[in-house]
This record gives C-alpha cells, structure tokens and sequence, in this order.
C-alpha cells in the first residue's frame, strides 16, 4: 500500500474499557493479559497490530459511588482509571492507547455517532418508564424481573436490585434492526466467538426488540445530547463508540480507513448482549462497517466462588504477580482456563502449574540442554550429524507448531495452543531421556552434539512461540539461545530458520524457577 503505515496487514483488538468506580480485580487483569496475548501473537505472526484498552468513565454508576465517597465524579474517574492504566503496566500490555471516555476526542466522537443516527431517523422523542439496573447501567422489561425474598424488584439473570426510572428521553429505534440483524449473523457466522454464544444472541434478537432509551435527564455525568439541554447520551452509547475514537474517527480518516472495522472485541460474557446487539444495530444506523468479531470469555472465580467484597475473596492482581512472578501468572490463567469459558484459581492451582508446566517441563528441559552445551561442547553450539527418525519426528513436531498454534489463536483457543505447545515439550523430554546425552558424551561426542541441537531447537521454536504469553522469560531463554535481540529477528518468521551451529552461547542461568514458600 502506498500510505504512511507501512505493508502489513492491520490488525485492530480492543478490550472492554472498565467503570473505574473501585480498583481492578482478578477479572480485569484477565481480560487484560489474555487480549495481550492475542494482540502480540498478531504482531509477532506480522500483522501491524493497534491493542486498545481505557476506562467507560460516565454514567449513573459513576455518579452514585461517587457521591457516596463524598469525592466530585472527575475525582473518582481519574483515581481509578489511573490504578487501571498502572494495572496494565504491571501485566506488561502491549497497549497502543488508553482511552478514558472523559477524553476530548471521545465526546466529539460520540456527538458525531449520535447525529449520525439522528440524521438516518432513528432516534426519537418519548416517555420512559421501567426498571434500570444501575450496577450494570441496563434496563430491564418487566418480564426480564422478578421479585426476592426482601420483596425487592431484581433483574432476574443478575439478581441487582433495579430502581424504577420515569423520564422524557431519546429513543433509538432498535426494533427496526430486527432482521437486518439476524441477517447480519447469518451472512458473518464468525461475529461471535465461542461459537456456543451464538445461539443465545440469535434467541434473543429472534425475540423482537424493543427500541432502546438512549438518554438521561436525571443526572448530568455523560456525554451532552447534541442540541439537546439536559440530556446526557446513555452511558452504552458513548462506551462503545470508545472503539471509533481510538483510531480517529470521525477527522482522521487515514488512520479510520486502516484500522476499522476493528477485527476483534474482547469483552466477558456479561456484555455480550451490548457488543452483539446494541452495537452492529447502532453502527448500521450510522452507516458505519461493523466489527469482524466479537469475543466473550468467561468468568474468574476464586475457588470457585463468586469473588466479593463481602465474602473478602477478593485479589489484588499486584498482590498475585508479586507472589508468583508476572510470567507465571500470565501463562497461569491462560493454560488453566478454557478461554471462552468460565474458570477458578487458587494459590495451589498456580504454584502447581508452576512448578509442573513452567519449572519441571520447559525450565528443566532448557536448563539441561543449554548447561550440556557449555559442559561438553565449551558453550558452543554443535554441529548436528545426520538425523536419526527419532531426531527428525521431534524436529518435525517442533517447525509443524507455528501453524498449528495459529490455527488455535485464530479462533482464540489460547489454551489450546499452549497445550500444543506443551505437548511438544513433553515429547522432547521423553526424547531426551530417551537419548541420555550424559551418558553418551563419554563414548560418543558427536552423537551427543546431534541430540543436543535438536533439543536446543526444540526450546527455540516453543520460546518464540509462547513469546505472546510469557514476553519476558521468552526473551531470556532466547538471549541464551543467542538469538538476535532484534525484534525483528524474533517473529514468527524466525521458527522456519535453524540455529547456526558455531555459534557461542551465554552462561545458562534457570528462567524458571521452582515456586520457593
Ligand atoms: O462492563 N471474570 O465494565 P466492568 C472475568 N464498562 N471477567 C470479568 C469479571 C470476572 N470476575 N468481572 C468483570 C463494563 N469482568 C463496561 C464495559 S465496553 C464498551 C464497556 C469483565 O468494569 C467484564 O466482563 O464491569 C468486562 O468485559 C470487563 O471485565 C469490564 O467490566
């Protein structure tokens, strides 16, 4: 392409931008380090990757916890979206901007949208009356509610409490996207990942929709209604239109033009409705492309249980990285859980994952073959001799992994490509105490050499690999594998390349240590 971006294909993933109401927990850090993950595989595989990530600052939320705290809603926002934006330095995301919804380009973005629809006769005049769920800024119909044991009116599928809300506000006609919606699912069967999300979404659209209340007038902490006093924008409305403002809309078309429609949303499961609904129908109204894919993962339990303040099982994501180290944490949640699917942790679960995963079957394996090569061959890496079948199916598992571990990461199975990735650890670890290189380094040097570069290879390829979810003991075990530090040198493109023998290697150091108590 003849633009200012260079060649390679863009590639656009977001996060959810969070209510900065309180500090990040457990599931914001997972959501963090998995979309990360994804993002950096992207731009290792070549993609030129933009990774955004911020903070849904407005709302009745905000403002009610606010008042609470006896401190101004600014205040609040600003405290909390910064222990968000230090949250991500410490998990080490590869962030291409942190957006706050109290950004300047993000209420120009937002008026633009909302004329956009207003100018396709979509949004109206009326009357409100229903229950709103204020936790997580929704309205709920009647027959959406049920009534609990204090006698109060709940949501029935998240059982918040509602309160009852009568105002004049601005409606959008949702229930016109109907069927332009479910055709939209039709003809893009892989909007929505995993696949078993589909259905509910398809129900509930099937269901008829009713149009949507899409201002308030009771509060003022929003974006303000283009010509329209009194009225802030539904706090949905501006929070998902934070994917537009990241990369420039409406002025900066060239950077628009690249990076939208984004290819992927990452969001939990709660906000599927939001991001598969509200949003296509919003940006058909606006005439504006509609996202590639959306992508729910599930929810994070401690020991299996709901974390909450009140049953004081909340982790601060710092406290875990301090224990455990970040790497470790990172690959933790991202092995143990089936992305896509609801998980639990525990101090036991990562330390065992530690020890066994990290320590036993990568760190061992390196450690062994790296101190070999200094023991036997002075550090320098050997010549291999012919390969024998049982080197050539090890190597051949190894270069086979790169398509293997896409396939996985195009659909977002990043466990399962982990688990690819380990399986060929375990083979090499079979293999190499199969081979015993410590006893034939005294009748048969060569040989030695032989089955040590394959194993040497074999830590390469899975260390640039798994580079997307462990980036900083990835890049120790390379440096000991003298790889060029350049990034360049360490894409994917690096996995079809094989080691020179001759070269020196540094003084092995472990990387991944056993977890000390
Ligand atoms: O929903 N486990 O913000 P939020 C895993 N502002 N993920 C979890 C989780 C858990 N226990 N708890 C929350 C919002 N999440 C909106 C989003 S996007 C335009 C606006 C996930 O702070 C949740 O599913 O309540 C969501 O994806 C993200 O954390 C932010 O949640």
């Amino acid at each position: 392409s003849s633009d200012s971006f260079g060649a390679s294909t863009p590639y656009y993933i977001t996060t959810a931008i969070a209510y900065p109401n309180g500090a990040p927990h457990i599931g914001h850090a997972y959501e963090f380090i998995s979309a990360d993950a994804l993002a950096r595989f992207k731009a290792l595989d070549g993609f030129d990757v933009r990774f955004q990530s911020g903070t849904d600052e407005h709302g009745q939320k905000m403002q009610q916890t606010a008042e609470k705290e006896g401190v101004s809603t600014a205040e609040l926002a600003k405290t909390n979206s910064d222990r968000f934006e230090a949250l991500h330095t410490a998990l080490g995301t590869d962030l291409s901007r942190f957006i706050r919804t109290t950004d300047a380009d993000h209420h120009r973005a937002s008026e633009e949208i909302w004329k956009r629809m207003e100018a396709a006769g979509d949004i109206y005049l009326d009357s409100y009356a229903g229950w709103y769920d204020v936790r997580d800024e929704a309205f709920f119909t009647e027959d959406e509610t049920s009534v609990n044991d204090a006698g109060e009116r709940i949501a029935t599928e998240n059982g918040h409490v509602l309160t009852w809300t009568e105002e004049q506000t601005y409606f959008f006609r949702l229930s016109k996207y109907t069927e332009p919606l479910l055709e939209f699912y039709r003809d893009n069967p892989s909007f929505m990942g995993p696949d078993s999300r589909r259905n509910e979404v398809v129900k509930f659209v099937e269901g008829g929709l009713k149009n949507l209340s899409i201002s308030r007038t009771t509060f003022d902490w929003g974006v303000k209604v283009p010509g329209a006093d009194g009225h802030v924008m539904y706090v949905w409305v501006d929070a998902l239109t934070n994917y537009l403002t990241g990369v420039g809309f409406p002025d900066d078309r060239a950077t628009l033009d690249r990076y939208w429609p984004a290819d992927l949303h990452v969001i939990g499961k709660d906000i599927i409705r939001f991001h598969c609904v509200y949003w296509p129908a919003f940006l058909m109204s606006a005439g504006i492309p509609t996202p590639k894919r959306v992508f729910a993962h599930g929810f994070l339990f401690n020991k299996g249980e709901k974390m909450s303040k009140s049953v004081g099982n909340v982790v601060d994501p710092h406290s875990l990285i301090a224990e455990f180290g970040l790497d470790p944490v990172r690959y933790f949640f991202l092995r143990e859980v089936s992305y896509g699917q609801d998980g639990s942790y525990s101090a036991e679960a990562i330390v065992s994952r530690k020890n066994a995963d990290l320590a036993n079957e990568f760190g061992n394996l390196a450690q062994r073959s790296l101190s070999m090569i200094g023991k036997y061959f002075e550090s320098v890496v050997p010549e291999p001799g012919e390969f024998t079948v049982d080197d050539r199916a090890l190597l051949d598992a190894a270069d086979a992994l790169l398509e293997r571990v896409r396939g996985h990461f195009d659909v977002q199975a990043i466990h399962l490509g982990l688990e690819a990735l380990w399986s060929v650890l375990a083979d090499a670890n079979r293999y190499i105490s199969a081979q015993e290189p410590w006893k034939l380094a005294k009748t048969d040097l060569h040989r030695t050499g032989t089955v040590l570069y394959v194993c040497a290879e074999v830590v390469r390829i899975v260390s640039l690999l798994a580079q997307p979810v462990m980036p900083s003991s990835t890049s120790r075990l390379l440096d000991l594998l003298a790889v060029d530090a350049d990034p360049e040198a360490r894409t994917f493109a690096a996995v079809s390349t094989r080691t020179v023998p001759g070269v020196t290697l540094p003084k092995p150091t472990p990387v991944f240590p056993r977890h000390e108590v």
